[in-house]
């Protein structure tokens, strides 16, 4: 049985891959940081199949530690301050963990794998947000990088050393250049949850409006689940590489809100109203990804739709808070346990 290792395992990605790698007949160990952290009696259960090992990707010992408890053939590592919002306000964090735990990582995977010859499998995380203010439509791989946050540069460096560390010491190390990859296990603090979580209670009568940030921006917008696909077939590969995973479409956030409340018979001009506070110091504008090498060499593409990723999340949405209403247990899923709580005592400003 093939043994995987991955770095938060509580995040919308972590699950998806859990579930995918559980689903190929592997053995997933999920990383967990802190202590008491409230995600983890939501992971173990909704996904009782993973085994959870403590660490930190600030803290090298402990990344040692729980490969060796693991003994993975496959490392993923996801784990990342991965909102780009709050990395202009805790950037040193960001750099950190996002930027400086990739080589944390690393380092951990030739410690335990061994200096040559290693046979542990590395994934990295890397981001569109690295393309940032884009200098070619739509990005590829070889598109240079040019970072607009915080965030977007500790990624760079991130990409960047593990590119290092795969042609220094010859590891197994590929990076996906996922672009922004969405679902109902989304965080609410990312604006496409925000909007479809947003739509479900305006529409049950829970809530009045939702105040948002810059409109204008575009994305390439994907579901996650079809994205982990891509993660886990880099890893198959004979040699290890470098991946744009993407739609090759391109929406703004205008759309985004439009095609939700559409869904549910409303116009989003009556609920969308904007507010400087959720517009960053410096934005991405536009993104498309070019994924016509991962579907040469992988022979990955996205299954799943713009406006039908739209129509899931809108659903699931509805579907939540309807059993809420009813009185239902509160769905205290891994991803959703700490936003939901915020929101339910916040009123949603996220
Ligand atoms: P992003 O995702 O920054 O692209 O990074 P996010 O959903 O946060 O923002 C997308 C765009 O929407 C605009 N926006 C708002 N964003 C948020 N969060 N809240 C709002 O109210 C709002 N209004 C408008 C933003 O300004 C931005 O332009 C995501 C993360 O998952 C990263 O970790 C990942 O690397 C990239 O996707 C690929």
């Amino acid at each position: 049985m093939p043994t995987a290792f991955v770095t938060d395992i509580t995040g919308q990605d972590g699950q998806h891959l859990a579930e995918f790698l559980h689903s190929q007949g592997y053995h997933v160990f999920g990383m967990v940081k802190g202590q008491n952290n409230p995600r983890v009696e939501a992971l173990q259960a909704e996904l009782p199949f993973v085994e959870l090992v403590p660490g930190d990707l600030a803290d090298l010992p402990s990344l040692v530690a729980a490969l060796q408890m693991a003994q993975p053939d496959e490392v993923y590592n996801l784990g990342a301050i991965s909102f780009v919002a709050l990395s202009f306000s805790q950037a040193e964090l960001t750099a950190n963990i996002t930027g400086l735990g990739v080589l944390r990582m690393l380092e951990a995977v030739r410690m335990v794998g061994g200096a040559t010859n290693n046979p542990i499998r590395f994934y990295q995380a890397s981001s569109s947000e690295m393309c940032g203010q884009v200098r070619e439509t739509p990005q590829t791989e070889l598109t240079p990088f040019h970072p607009r946050s915080p965030y977007g540069c500790a990624k760079v460096f991130g990409h960047d050393i593990v590119v290092n560390y795969r042609e220094s010491y010859g590891m197994h190390a590929s990076s996906g250049i996922l672009f922004n990859h969405e679902g109902p296990r989304r965080g609410i603090e990312f604006v496409t949850r925000k909007v479809t979580n947003a739509v479900a209670r305006i529409k049950l009568g829970l809530q009045d409006e939702v105040v948002l940030g810059n409109l204008d921006s575009k994305r390439d917008w994907g579901f996650a689940g079809d994205y982990v696909k891509g993660m886990w077939l880099m890893l198959q590969q004979d040699q290890p590489d470098d991946y744009v995973i993407a739609t090759h479409e391109s929406h703004s956030v205008r759309e985004f809100a439009e095609e939700a409340f559409r869904l549910v018979n409303l116009r989003w001009q009556d609920f969308v109203t904007v507010d400087k506070r959720f517009s960053r110091p410096l934005d991405v504008n536009y993104l498309q990804g070019n994924y016509t090498k991962a579907y040469q060499h992988l022979g990955w593409k996205p299954e799943i739709t713009f406006n039908r990723l739209v129509e899931i999340m809108v659903t699931e949405d509805l579907n939540r808070w309807k059993r809420w209403q009813r009185g239902e247990h509160f769905p205290w899923d891994a991803s959703h346990h700490l936003n939901e709580a915020r929101i339910l005592t916040r009123s949603l400003k996220v």
